[in-house]
C-alpha cells in the first residue's frame, strides 16, 4: 500500500504539470485493491471534512487534538487496528485558544497536541501515544514480534519523523497558512521529500509492508505522515 502512496506522491512531485494526475478516486481504489479499509475511512473523512469523526462509546482514553491533525491519525488508526476505544470531542480543543489556558498547560506544558488523557495521567508525543495504544493488543502484531522486528519498526517511525514529517511540514504548512511562505525552505523541503520517497519506493519494491508481512505501527505512522502531501499535491 505504501508503495502505492509513495509512487503517487513521487508522481505528483515529478509530474506536476501532467494532465494525468491520479485523483482521489483512483487513490481510494488503489487502497481498496490492497484491502486497507481503515485507511480509506480516514482518507475519506479527511477529504470530506478535514476532521476525524471518531466519537466512540465511552472509554478510559481520550485524545485531545486539533481536528484533522495528521499526528492524531496515528493514534486513531492504531486504535482501530488494536480495537481500542478512544473518546474524542472535536470541540474540546480550539487552536489558538485552548493551548494558552493554564488548565491545558498543566497537561501539555508547551501547549501542544495531541495529548492522550489516560487514567494514569496525560501522555504527550504522537508516536509515543500510538505505541501505547498499539501495545494494548499485542496479538495484533502492530509492534512487531522479535526484538529486531520491534527495533525495525522503531527505526522506521523515527525515520518518518525526521525524513518525511520535517520536509512535509516545510512544504505543506505554508500552503495551510501555518507558516509564512518561504520559497527557499519550501524547495528544500520538496527536494528532501523526493529523496526520502525514493528510499521508501526502493524499500517497498520487494514488500507490501514496511516491516514483516502485516500492518505495523511503521505503516500507520508513515501513512499518517503522508496524508497532507497526498491530498494537497495539486498545490505543491
Ligand atoms: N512531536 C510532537 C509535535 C506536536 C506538535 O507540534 N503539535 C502541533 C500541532 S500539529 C501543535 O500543537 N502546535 C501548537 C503550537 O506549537 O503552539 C508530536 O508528535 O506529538
Amino acid at each position: 500500500m505504501l508503495r502505492v502512496i509513495s509512487a503517487i506522491v513521487l508522481g505528483i512531485l515529478y509530474d506536476r504539470n501532467s494532465p494525468q494526475k491520479i485523483d482521489e478516486t483512483s487513490f481510494l481504489l488503489f487502497l481498496a485493491g490492497f484491502g486497507h479499509k481503515t485507511e480509506i475511512e480516514f482518507f475519506f473523512q479527511y477529504t470530506q471534512t478535514s476532521k476525524p469523526n471518531l466519537k466512540t462509546k465511552m472509554s478510559s482514553l481520550k485524545l485531545i487534538t486539533n481536528a484533522g491533525d495528521y499526528r492524531s491519525f496515528k493514534a486513531f488508526i492504531a486504535a482501530k487496528y488494536a480495537g481500542v476505544n478512544i473518546d474524542y470531542d472535536e470541540n474540546e480543543f480550539v487552536a489558538g485558544t485552548t493551548e494558552n489556558t493554564p488548565e491545558f498547560k498543566k497537561i501539555s506544558p508547551l501547549g501542544k497536541v495531541p495529548v492522550l488523557v489516560t487514567p494514569q495521567g496525560p501522555l504527550l508525543e504522537s508516536n509515543a501515544i500510538a505505541r501505547f495504544i498499539a501495545r494494548h493488543a499485542p496479538a495484533k502484531g502492530l509492534m512487531g514480534g522479535s526484538f529486531f522486528e520491534q527495533a525495525q519498526i522503531d527505526s522506521w517511525v523515527d525515520w518518518t519523523a525526521n525524513e518525511i514529517e520535517v520536509p512535509a511540514c516545510m512544504v505543506v504548512y505554508p500552503i495551510f497558512g501555518f507558516l509564512p511562505a518561504n520559497p527557499k525552505s519550501m524547495n528544500k523541503g520538496k527536494k528532501d521529500l523526493v529523496e526520502a520517497l525514493k528510499v521508501l519506493e526502493n524499500h517497498l519494491r520487494s514488500r507490501s509492508f514496511m516491516v514483516g508481512n502485516t500492518v505495523t505501527l511503521a505503516d500507520i505512522v508513515l501513512t499518517s505522515a503522508l496524508v497532507y502531501v497526498v491530498f494537497e499535491r495539486t498545490r505543491l
